[in-house]
């Protein structure tokens, strides 16, 4: 039986997942051209990662499909765990507003007695653009996410003893498309596609625009895209041990390692 660190030590590891939608192949994109999606592969994908997450010690809950929804399979973006609050969110991008009744419906089912709080048009605001590092949040203003969002979502990460860092983001969908953070808290990023690094305690560029994603499995293990070998060998020489699977499907819409659950502990 595979049981992570974090299992071993009795820490709650839920992770909610959504199965990808049958028109997947129609997903917003904003930066890149559109190019084909084979998706059965990206069925494939999304079960290997799925597996991956169990594999480590997850506990992987499925948020009922919402067919017609092409990017509901990015469960992240429709919500942000701080401690024991739910922050339902207000997508940025008009075609995902629909993916937010079915995950806030899935919330009470996993019985951890959480408190809901939930972002209001016109504030907007994707799961991607929040960065949690210890008990400071970064907010990305970008595209998906406008200073209204942040406003609401200051207001009740505050109240809860989180710090709120705002940071720019126009070059990348979101902020976690740009950086992420290693379990250590260092911040990690595509200097290219990062506006200002100096935000962060504490950056370490990488060589790839994927191997800026990292999901934390444990204190000693991350999960990143097949599609990063060099960002994987340079995190690996930190001491930490890289898990990867292969997201190409999605990377072709703009989606990356995080983007596929949302971690609960
Ligand atoms: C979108 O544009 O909304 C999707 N095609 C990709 C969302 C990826 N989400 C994420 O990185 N958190």
């Amino acid at each position: 039986l595979a049981r992570s660190a974090a299992s071993r030590a009795g820490m709650r590891t839920l992770a909610l997942v959504r199965l990808p939608s049958s028109n997947l192949a129609e997903g917003e994109l904003t930066h890149l051209e559109r190019t084909p999606i084979d998706a059965e592969l990206a069925d494939t994908q999304w079960e290997k990662y799925v597996a991956a997450l169990e594999a480590e010690g997850f506990t992987t809950v499925e948020v009922p499909a919402a067919d017609g929804f092409a990017d509901s399979v990015f469960v992240e973006d429709a919500v942000v765990i701080l401690d024991n609050t739910a922050v339902l969110t207000s997508p940025g991008a008009e075609s995902r507003r629909g993916e937010i009744e079915g995950v806030a419906a899935a919330i009470p089912g996993l019985d951890l007695g959480m408190d809901v709080e939930t972002i209001e048009l016109p504030g907007t605001l994707d799961g991607g653009d929040v960065l949690k590092v210890g008990r400071t949040v970064y907010v990305g203003r970008g595209g998906r996410t406008n200073a209204e969002g942040i406003r609401q979502f200051r207001a009740i990460a505050i109240a809860r003893g989180f710090e709120v860092v705002a940071v720019p983001v126009s070059r990348v969908l979101h902020l976690k498309s740009a950086v992420t953070a290693l379990p250590d808290g260092t911040v990690i990023g595509y200097a290219p596609l990062v506006e200002r690094p100096e935000l962060f305690t504490r950056f370490l560029a990488v060589p790839e625009e994927t191997g800026a994603a990292v999901v934390v499995l444990s204190p000693d293990t991350v999960l990143m895209a097949a599609s990063a070998p060099l960002s994987a060998a340079l995190i690996e020489d930190l001491g930490y041990r890289v898990v990867t699977v292969d997201i190409s499907e999605f990377e072709k819409l703009e989606g990356c390692v995080t983007c596929l659950s949302v971690r609960i502990r």
